[in-house]
């Protein structure tokens, strides 16, 4: 189990991650290809991409701002090799900001900017609890080292006995969230959830949306149905407090989603245990979510070649600068480019990427060898819509399950359109295959309204 690196959350590669055979098999191994054909419909109204950075922006914590800060002198002073700069960006407070403030501005510095190694390491020790410090161990409540009924097709004694080392280690990656976050949020920027969590692990210390559904789907051929309700409830905290599910529980995570599963998670969860209370809890927050992935920057209006009008959804971070989690490494690759508002767009395809779940593929690239040219606001990908297609069914399943419906038959409508959408703009005759739509290509040309 490669949890610390297998897929996206918020690398700091520099465009070659490699994309998890998890990923790939979810796709349904639709996208051999990700460019249009020929045949590709015309995107009825422009969206707010193209050459210019137009969407929202919702601004960061001054803690995020000023750890930033300390990420950047800390390469100065480190050095390149080993550097992760995350870690700086996970540290909590020991004393107030401001306090913390001035002792790093008093910190003697050479020419370059670096402070000198012991003066960093002592400054780090006396104003920062250690990254993670504010997760604390939590014994999972309902794990039993071989439970009833563990993978009963799984007979041969050796790869029985690999699964269940694969089933302990739930107990060395639950968590939960400190006290110490509740009593002085303005000290961390881990988020408060309300109930035990799952974390990845390595360098990955907070939980994560679509991880998530990975690990409900181990917890719940381990039979551990308490720990992910757990989930699951954090999760829909997130809803209830951002109006989605964030990228991860971090606040330098909030301006960004994930490929959004929790419907597929309730829903699983729901087949195996039959909480129907489950259900009635995260039915209004997945209506809510329905409506991030269906509005704003995030919806998008597309015309096909019979004249026909869709409406699909992509990827769209409210964020155009560097993500704090990986700073250093994306001012790099801006530097490559000219102007400030380049530079914006640039940052807003990173965290773009970063909520695609994919990060650094190049099927976002305009040009597969410029890193730079990264451009998925301007994709409609077909795999953001087979899941807000699954989100919506599902919707119907659980709507009928709790007799909401209303709710079940407009959801049967929405489901059928974007069938119909993804059957449309989408599928292509020649390839056989489902390929992701460029809503334009920089010039603008191929947008007709
Ligand atoms: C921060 O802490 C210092 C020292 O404990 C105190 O004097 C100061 O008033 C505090 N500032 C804020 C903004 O709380
Ligand atoms: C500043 O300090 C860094 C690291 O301590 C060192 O590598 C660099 O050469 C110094 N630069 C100057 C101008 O002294
Ligand atoms: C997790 O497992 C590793 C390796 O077995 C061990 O060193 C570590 O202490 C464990 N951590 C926890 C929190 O159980
Ligand atoms: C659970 O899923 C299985 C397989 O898809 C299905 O046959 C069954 O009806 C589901 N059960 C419930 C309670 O939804
Ligand atoms: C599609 O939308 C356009 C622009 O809003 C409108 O003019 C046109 O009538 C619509 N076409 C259909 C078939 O509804
Ligand atoms: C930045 O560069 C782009 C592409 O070269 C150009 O279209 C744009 O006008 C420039 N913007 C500014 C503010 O200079
Ligand atoms: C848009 O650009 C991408 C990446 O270069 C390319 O694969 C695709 O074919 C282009 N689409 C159209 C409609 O020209
Ligand atoms: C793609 O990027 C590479 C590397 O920067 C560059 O050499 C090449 O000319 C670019 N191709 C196009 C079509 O712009
Ligand atoms: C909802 O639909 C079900 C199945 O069609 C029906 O049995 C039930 O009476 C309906 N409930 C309401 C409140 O209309
Ligand atoms: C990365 C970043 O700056 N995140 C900010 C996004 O928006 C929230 C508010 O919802 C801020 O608190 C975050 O700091």
């Amino acid at each position: 189990m490669r949890t610390a690196s297998f897929h996206s959350r918020s690398s700091n590669s520099n465009g070659n991650h490699p994309v998890s055979s998890f990923s790939l098999s979810l796709l349904f191994l639709l996208l051999a290809s990700v460019s249009a054909s020929g045949t590709v419909p015309k995107a009825m109204s422009k969206p707010a991409t193209g050459n210019f950075d137009r969407g929202p922006v919702i601004p960061t914590t001054p803690l995020v701002t000023f750890l930033e800060h300390v990420q950047e002198t800390a390469l100065a002073t480190f050095g390149q090799k080993d550097f992760d700069p995350k870690l700086y960006v996970d540290l909590s407070l020991k004393s107030n900001l401001s306090t913390t403030v001035t002792a790093f501005h008093k910190l003697p510095r050479n020419a370059t900017g670096s402070v000198s190694i012991p003066d960093f390491k002592e400054f780090m020790h006396e104003y920062f609890d250690g990254a993670g410090n504010d997760l604390v161990y939590a014994e999972p409540p309902d794990f039993v080292p071989e439970p009833d009924g563990f993978l009963p097709k799984v007979k041969n004694p050796q790869v029985r006995a690999w699964a269940l080392e694969v089933h302990a280690l739930w107990k060395n990656l639950s968590r939960r969230v400190s006290c110490s976050v509740s009593e002085r949020p303005e000290f961390h920027t881990l988020l408060p959830l309300p109930g035990p969590v799952v974390i990845p692990g390595s360098r990955f210390r907070e939980v994560y949306y679509w991880d998530s559904y990975w690990v409900i789907r181990g917890l719940l051929a381990s039979k551990m149905y308490k720990t992910a309700k757990a989930i699951v409830t954090n999760l829909i905290y997130l809803i209830d407090t951002y109006g989605y599910v964030l990228n991860g529980a971090r606040a330098y995570y909030t301006n960004r989603s994930q490929p959004p599963l929790l419907s597929a998670m309730v829903y699983d969860i729901y087949n195996r245990t039959g909480d129907l209370d489950l259900v009635k809890k995260a039915l209004p927050a997945l209506l809510k979510e329905h409506q991030f992935w269906n509005s704003g920057i995030h919806k998008v209006n597309v015309q096909d070649n019979r004249g026909r009008n869709h409406t699909l959804s992509r990827y769209y971070a409210m964020w155009n600068k560097p993500r704090p989690e990986s700073s250093t490494t994306d001012k790099v690759h801006a530097s490559k480019l000219l102007n400030a508002s380049e530079k914006e767009q640039f940052y807003r395809e990173l965290a773009s990427v970063a909520e695609s779940g994919w990060d650094f593929s190049t099927r976002w690239m305009r040009n597969t060898s410029d890193f730079t040219t990264l451009a998925i606001t301007s994709i409609l990908p077909v795999d953001l819509n087979i899941f807000i297609l699954k989100m919506e069914l599902d919707i119907v399943s659980m709507a009928q399950i709790v007799g909401d419906n209303k709710t079940v038959e407009s959801f049967l409508k929405s489901a059928q359109a974007r069938k119909e959408a993804i059957d449309s703009v989408f599928w292509n005759e020649e390839n056989g295959q489902w390929l992701d739509y460029w809503i334009s290509n920089g010039t603008g040309s191929q947008v007709i309204a």
